[in-house]
């Protein structure tokens, strides 16, 4: 079992040290690649349920994955505290994505172990198994099966080995069929709490270490097959061709085009991927992916529906075939502002001047707010890099986010706090 590394010498050393520990674990010699129900999850989950334990809590994993450490209160009828983010990243991703959120929850309740304080209510750790919705074409898979949202279709989504989210998860030890008990009953969750790096500029251009979350914008998410014809690239006429990449590049661009022209929206065409793929046959095929977010439901609602209008247009006048599926739909998210001000109020006992702002990208938060008031802290991160290698966060930001969530845990505990 790992503890402290020897080096650490603080809750911000620990959890620095413990950061870089968990992002060497990834199924990729060259970079961080840790999808769930993957042998590198199963490494995952042994790393940080032996620092659960260490913290003095009692550790399960759920029917889908979860991860799961309790510190008992002193109530455990009481609605439970929940805090943590996902395990599970992107390809060549940083190692503070997720990981910060699971192991900043380890690190304040390994505090109130080393106190031997007991809140009045249990406090749960939690380390969801897929947030990212990279293998699999759907995004929340452990927060929702824990809020009770999860739709049974999505355990048929297939990963692009062919293998089906259900299959995936059986073979990892889950259970499929016991997904309702992942389930916390209704009015069992207090709050939830997620630590996240903030992944944008704002809070280094702003030179503040901190910030609460407003609010998480909406996110629609698509796939797009298109059908031409492959041919010999040096004898079919230009004039000739069915080029399926061709079409695609002309929805790609048509997405920048069309989220530039519009404030509060972005889009990306995130995955491309040309068939046959040799160098010298025009493409018979082209798969792309669209990712597009707002603040706004119906801004995101009316681009989307725009969009896939002009996408089958571009197909048809190249005569190729064309099918979208709509992959994933996450409305915009309020945080709750019950739990805003206790945030608020545990900055500035901390000293820390408050400071709010929306979240671009989309967390499980948005995910919990089904079940629990629901709300987030964001810690600068050098550049905004995320989703890259290059991640990047401090030590003083990372003991100001420790002790800043240790003061609302406190606070959430007083009589009379309600989120
Ligand atoms: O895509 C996102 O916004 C998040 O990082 N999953
Ligand atoms: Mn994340
Ligand atoms: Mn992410």
């Amino acid at each position: 079992m790992t503890g402290s590394p020897p080096e650490a010498s603080s809750p911000g050393r620990t959890l620095m040290a413990r950061l870089d520990e968990l992002g060497r674990i990834s199924a990729d010699s060259d970079r961080l690649n840790r999808q769930p129900f993957t042998p590198a999850h199963r490494q995952a989950i042994e790393l940080v349920a032996g620092w659960m334990r260490l913290a003095g809590m009692s550790t399960r994993v759920d029917p889908i994955g979860n991860l799961i450490g309790r510190y008992e209160g002193q109530d455990p009828t009481a609605p439970v505290l929940l805090i943590g983010s996902h395990l599970d990243t992107v390809v060549d991703a940083g190692r503070y994505d997720g990981a910060l959120g699971v192991l900043a929850g380890v690190q304040v309740v390994a505090a109130l172990h080393d106190a031997e304080e007991r809140l009045p209510f249990a406090v749960e750790v939690v380390a969801f198994c897929d947030e990212e919705g990279v293998r699999f074409p759907t995004t929340f898979l452990g927060s929702k099966a824990i809020c009770g949202t999860l739709d049974r279709k999505v355990l048929e989504l297939q990963d692009q080995a062919g293998i089906t989210v259900g299959a995936a998860l059986r073979a990892f030890g889950g259970d499929p069929d016991a997904l309702a008990s992942a389930a916390y009953p209704p009015g069992s969750l207090r709050a939830f709490l997620e630590v996240h790096i903030e992944q944008g500029p704002v809070l280094e251009a702003e030179d503040r270490p901190l910030g609460i979350v407003t609010a998480i914008q909406g996110q629609s998410r698509l796939a797009v097959v298109l059908d031409g014809v492959a041919g010999h690239a040096g004898t079919v006429p230009m004039g000739h061709r069915r080029d399926a990449l061709a079409g695609a590049a002309e929805i790609a661009l048509l997405v920048e085009r069309r989220c530039s022209a519009t404030p509060d929206l972005v889009g990306t065409v995130g995955r491309l991927e040309v068939l046959p793929g040799a160098v010298n046959v025009i493409p018979g095929r082209a798969l792309l992916t669209l990712d597009i977010r707002s603040p706004s439901d119906l801004l995101r609602g009316q681009a989307v529906a725009e969009l896939v209008q002009a996408i089958h247009q571009i197909a048809a006048a190249r005569g190729l075939g064309c099918t979208i599926a709509r992959e994933h739909d996450q409305p915009a998210s309020v945080c709750a502002p019950g739990l805003q001000r206790v945030l608020a109020q545990a900055m500035r006992a901390e000293g820390i001047q408050v400071k709010y702002l929306p979240s671009g990208a989309g967390h499980d938060t948005m995910a919990m707010a089904a079940a629990c008031p629901a709300a987030m802290l964001f810690v600068r991160c050098q550049g905004g890099i995320s989703h890259h290698p290059l991640e990047s966060m401090t030590l003083p930001d990372a003991e100001a986010a420790l002790r800043v969530l240790l003061r609302a845990l406190r606070l959430l505990a007083l009589p009379k706090a309600r989120p």
